[in-house]
């Protein structure tokens, strides 16, 4: 069992059943012409959480841990798109529109993928999600279900949109979940500062967060013991 100083209480988990979850770090949001830029957003905060995630993807993959890795992203001919989506706010480009990498948020594009940092291996789950949350309309559920996967770590982007949706879910779905407070950003540092906080909050009431290190440290623990 490792045990890991988190908020609002001790975390503990075994590596075996619990999954690494990395959200949406493809292209699309965390470079320059690509759907997050399109909606406005400076996207270089994004970027300085990938050493965070390597380091926690290179813990999972020498213990041969669950990772799953999401993409947001939509078939070529956008039926799993709701045209509240589509047509949600006046980006100069669109779901659909091709941008300098590709259509924006469509599966087998460049931009839609996932940076090359965080490249998943055959053995990792990918989930393509049309939604925000990685469990709606995906088969996640049954696939972690299948993997005996209790507990979730999550990572990744965006930490109010995206990672908290997907950690919300999960949470109804009975999973004890934490969010890595280091390795998750947002395009807004007061978003992410009040998503963490919300989620610790009432003791828990969506679940735990704690940092990279002291993931690492209670590795460290449980190696000592
Ligand atoms: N992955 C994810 O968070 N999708 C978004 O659209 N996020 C925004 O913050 N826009």
């Amino acid at each position: 069992m490792i045990s890991i100083e988190a908020k609002p209480y001790i975390f503990e988990f075994k590596p075996n059943s619990t999954a690494l979850v990395i959200i949406d770090m493809q292209r699309d949001f965390v470079l320059p012409g690509g759907f997050g830029q399109s909606l406005g957003n400076d996207v270089s905060p994004l970027r300085l959480i990938v050493p965070k995630i390597e380091a926690l993807l290179g813990m999972w993959r020498s213990l041969g841990a669950c990772v799953v890795h999401t993409r947001e992203s939509h078939l070529p001919d956008l039926s799993d798109c709701p045209p509240s989506k589509l047509k949600r706010g006046n980006p100069k480009l669109s779901i659909g529109d091709l941008g300098p990498m590709g259509r924006l948020l469509v599966r087998g594009e460049y931009g839609c993928d996932i940076i090359d940092e965080l490249r998943p291996l055959p053995s990792e789950i990918v989930i393509d999600k049309p939604g925000k949350g990685a469990f709606f309309q995906t088969s996640l559920m049954e696939q972690l279900t299948h993997r005996g996967i209790t507990h979730l770590i999550f990572t990744g982007v965006t930490t109010e949109v995206c990672v908290q949706t997907s950690m919300r879910e999960a949470n109804d779905r009975g999973f004890e979940c934490l969010v890595v407070d280091d390795a998750t950003e947002s395009y807004f540092p007061h978003f992410k500062a009040a998503t963490l906080a919300m989620i610790v909050a009432q003791a828990g009431i969506v679940g735990w967060s704690a940092s990279t290190q002291a993931i690492f440290n209670g590795f460290k623990g449980q190696q000592s013991e």
